[in-house]
């Protein structure tokens, strides 16, 4: 296509690719700003998705009050939703209103397909060729072409060979299909195939249902729409829809926040029990405990009980066993709503046949061979699935941005996106729902009005500005992916093969596709991109205007990202401010807030001697048979506050992952007992705790030593002063964000001075607090000045967004230089308190794992830990 094409061309300010929830939408938000616009859709009317899945039993399965348009009340209230669950009629119905009461038809072009669409450098225009009409020359190009639109091709041989019919659930023609006294087989069991199922086996003469993975499925109980549901909205119809704008899946559906070891087994049965009775994938997925989602045992509770259903329904154990998924956590794939689906499985005409026993061999003129048996068919219904998101994009026609760049060369190894909305090397492209954006893991409707909002309003911005062109850059795009990793280890989805990892299509490449985040936190971050400039974009115009304020947008860990927000919604008063003793009763009320941490086999406690009298300690001990190595700990908290209740979940969190004993001493505190009281009590405690060793139900041999913060710079100390005065021996010393030197100048003092809760003034004052000025340079204050040959082997962590870590780095790095072998952590994205706050900060876990990894080696314990405690 040629400058005459682009001349030929139908002009217009955006063009749109689909007609379907997002597209629709689309249309109304830039008519309205004014922007000219076609949307163009290969379908002969509007709906998208529910255009084409047609097949029988096809239905939403978020509730039909959540999965609507709500960006305008009237609306709203002009459609009535007749079930809790649509049909794909009643959604296309919906559609097509929505249609005509904006009139939209009129801007889109139906039965058009867009070929090819190619970045014009000199224009700054996109141009669009089509297989019927003239091209199109647009400024911007919006792909609203929905997450799963590209039908997964069967995969498997001899599919031309099949004399009967052969229909894709996803492709499902118009007049529907007569299945009567026919043997009918269908491949799949998603969503598609479990909706589908039920349906099919009730007009087929036989059914015949081949299963590669089960997946888990819980009831629908479709009906009309749930009161408490109905009512919650009619109250108060914009605070809901605000609620759900905010909220992790685009439902407001208040989260479970009880953990799974603080409820009975009856209380977890009995909220199952709720969430089973309320038909609700939100409810299932959310309201159980708080550790379902992210964690192997929370969820492998949630997990059981789904099991447990399948087996009290489906009469044949053999064919209950093949239903039952066992190789993914519930929820790492997508589960699915049922109606009578276990049910069909009693029936006389169905039959399932397991292909992880007995795979396709091929596709004949009859029928479907298997391994062990053939099965003469009429009709061959595929519900193999899509392929999701990438392909989305990268099926509808060859997109070439900057240079000719194809976007599905860019994205051979993975999509590469800011925001999900954006791709650097594609100026002007937007997409919908895309992926790095929430999109499939949430209410899709929710999910495409915030992602066209802010892209009309951003157009606007632009128009506004005198900018025409817009793009993400590389280091945005690289810190958005690496903002995606971190937030999927808040998630199991690595731990199955789905679509959301592109696992379902074969060679493509690996990499969890949708944000997991959560659509609340999406929505803030796509926010404080605007406001922080358009932070991670480059904007252009004529006559040399540009803008770039380069970046990432999110350098900290999620959670942690949440917990800073929610601390600084607080707008609380220094720490400091409170003096000594009202700092210990905020941190002690803050820490009740907490949730309980979980158990171990035995929590009790004592008293010690310490240097100068008796001293408090609390010890963890394992669940495991002992004896067990001993740690001695050291709790955080400036020299000036703590004690073993503030590190009591982090204390079991170690217990239970390195199967040792945790012993935390109450060392004394400033400014009541000034330096070095701290640090000789714990020497004392360390001597104390070693000649009782057995006593406490201790290994023979050496000790361990950890500390946090304060605690840190204790165990430190503790090491180098069990050297210097002939002992106990020890194995080991964890030291997590330690106080290691007394200059606080080193640029994480200056970058992380305030803003991540341990502020560089808090600082000063602990010091202040615990030593005078001519005391800080004895090495049983700041380590870093003692002598280091001769200290045992150290795990130090440090977090990227914390004062003390370069004093942290600085002490790994002299212990190395001095001959002791020091592993080092450096957490990315974490903060002071990232470890510690168990079950808060969830992607602590993994650097926990590591600590306690560290603590086994070395105090040299081959025996694997069980499983689940890993
Ligand atoms: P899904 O969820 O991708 O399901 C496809 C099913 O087809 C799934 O059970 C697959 O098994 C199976 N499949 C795919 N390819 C094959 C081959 N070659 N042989 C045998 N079985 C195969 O798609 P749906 O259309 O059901 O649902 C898509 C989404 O729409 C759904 O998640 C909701 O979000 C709405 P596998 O699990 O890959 O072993």
């Amino acid at each position: 296509m040629g400058a005459a094409g682009a001349q030929d061309a139908q002009q217009v300010d955006v063009a749109v690719v689909g007609a379907g929830f997002a597209g629709l939408y689309l249309l109304i938000r830039l008519r309205r700003a004014g922007f000219t616009a076609v949307a163009l859709d290969t379908a002969d009317d509007v709906g998208g998705t529910w255009y084409w899945n047609r097949y029988p039993g096809a239905r939403c399965d978020i509730q039909t009050t959540d999965y609507s348009y709500t960006f305008d009340p009237e609306l709203e209230s002009a459609w009535h939703w007749s079930e809790k669950y649509a049909t794909q009629p009643e959604i296309l119905r919906y559609l097509g209103f929505v249609a005509d009461r904006y009139d939209l038809r009129r801007d889109i072009r139906f039965g058009t397909k867009v070929l090819t669409a190619t970045w014009d450098e000199a224009a700054q225009r996109w141009l669009l060729t089509t297989d019927n009409g003239k091209p199109v020359s647009c400024r911007y190009y919006i792909m609203a072409s929905g997450c799963l639109s590209a039908p997964k091709p069967p995969e498997i041989d001899g599919v031309g060979d099949f004399k009967g019919e052969i229909y894709f659930t996803g492709r499902w023609p118009h007049d529907g299909v007569e299945l009567a006294g026919k043997r009918v087989a269908v491949i799949g069991t998603g969503s598609s195939g479990v909706q589908s199922i039920p349906k099919i086996a009730e007009q087929a003469a036989r059914l015949t249902v081949f299963q590669r993975t089960p997946n888990f499925a819980f009831p629908a109980h479709n009906g009309p729409s749930p009161a408490d549901r109905v009512a919650a909205l009619e109250k108060d119809r914009a605070d809901y829809r605000a609620q759900a704008r905010m909220s992790l899946t685009g439902v407001p559906l208040e989260r479970a926040t009880e953990f799974s070891w603080q409820l009975s087994e009856a209380e977890r049965r009995q909220r199952f029990e709720k969430a089973l009775a309320a038909g609700d994938l939100v409810a299932m997925l959310s309201q159980l405990w708080a550790d379902q989602g992210g964690d192997l045992e929370g969820n492998a509770l949630a997990s059981d009980l789904l099991r447990e259903r399948i087996r009290s329904i489906v009469k044949d154990p053999e064919t209950a066993e093949a239903l039952t998924p066992r190789d993914h956590p519930f929820g790492s794939k997508r589960p699915c709503l049922e109606t009578d689906y276990y049910a069909t499985f009693n029936r006389p005409n169905v039959t399932l046949v397991n292909l992880r026993q007995e795979p396709i061999q091929a596709i004949t003129a009859s029928g479907i061979k298997t391994d062990r048996r053939s099965f003469d068919l009429d009709v061959i219904v595929f519900a193999t699935g899509f392929d999701a998101m990438t392909g989305a994009i990268t099926s509808v026609h060859p997109i070439a941005g900057r240079g000719g760049k194809s976007i599905s060369d860019v994205w051979a190894s993975g999509p590469k996106t800011y925001l999900g909305l954006t791709v650097a090397g594609f100026p002007n492209l937007f997409m919908i729902t895309g992926p790095g954006s929430p999109s499939v893991f949430s209410n899709m409707v929710v999910s495409i009005e915030q992602h066209a909002d802010w892209v009309v309003d951003c157009l606007m911005a632009m128009r506004e500005a005198g900018f025409t062109a817009i793009e993400a850059t590389e280091a945005a795009q690289a810190g958005w992916a690496r903002h995606m990793a971190d937030c999927s280890q808040l998630t199991l989805h690595r731990l199955a093969n789905t679509w959301y990892t592109g696992a379902n299509v074969p060679g493509k490449a690996p990499g969890l596709m949708p944000y997991p985040g959560g659509v609340g936190p999406y929505r803030t971050i796509c926010d404080e991109v605007v406001s922080r400039g358009m932070l991670g974009f480059t904007l252009s115009g004529p006559n040399g205007a540009a803008q770039c304020d380069d970046g990432e947008i999110v350098r900290l860990q999620p959670d942690v990202r949440l917990v800073l927000n929610m601390l600084a919604d607080l707008n609380l008063p220094p720490l400091e401010s409170f003096g000594a003793e009202g700092a210990r009763g905020f941190v002690a009320q803050f820490n009740a807030t907490r949730p309980a941490g979980r158990p171990v086999g035995e929590v009790l406690d004592g008293t010690l001697a310490g240097a100068d009298g008796p001293l408090p300690y609390r010890l963890y001990r394992p669940a495991t048979p002992g004896p067990h190595p001993i740690v001695v700990y050291f709790h955080g908290g400036g020299w000036v506050l703590g004690d073993a209740q503030s590190d009591d979940p982090f204390c079991r969190d170690m217990c239970r992952r390195s199967g040792m004993i945790f012993v935390s001493v109450g060392y004394r505190h400033a400014p009541e007992h000034r330096f070095p009281a701290a640090a000789e009590d714990g020497y004392a405690a360390l001597r104390w705790i070693g000649e009782h060793a057995a006593e406490l139900g201790g290994r023979p041999g050496p000790l361990l030593v950890a500390g946090w913060s304060a605690g840190g710079n204790i165990a430190a100390v503790t090491c180098q002063l069990a050297r210097d005065r002939g002992g106990p021996s020890i194995a080991g010393q964890l030291l997590v964000n330690p106080v290691t030197d007394c200059t606080f100048d080193r640029p994480s003092y200056v970058e992380n001075a305030t803003g991540y809760f341990l502020t560089r003034s808090l600082m000063y004052w602990f010091w202040d607090l615990y030593c005078s000025p001519a005391d800080r340079t004895d090495p049983r204050a700041s380590p870093l000045r003692g002598k280091l040959e001769g200290l045992p082997a150290a795990f130090v962590v440090t977090c990227e967004f914390d004062p003390l870590r370069d004093e942290g780095i600085a002490y790994a790095e002299a212990l190395a230089a001095a001959g002791v072998p020091v592993e080092q952590l450096q957490a990315g994205g974490h903060f002071h308190s990232s470890f510690t706050m168990v079950d808060v900060v969830a992607t602590g876990v993994d650097g926990r794992a590591k600590m306690a990894e560290a603590l086994r080696r070395f105090a040299e314990v081959e025996e694997a830990m069980p499983k689940a405690a890993e």
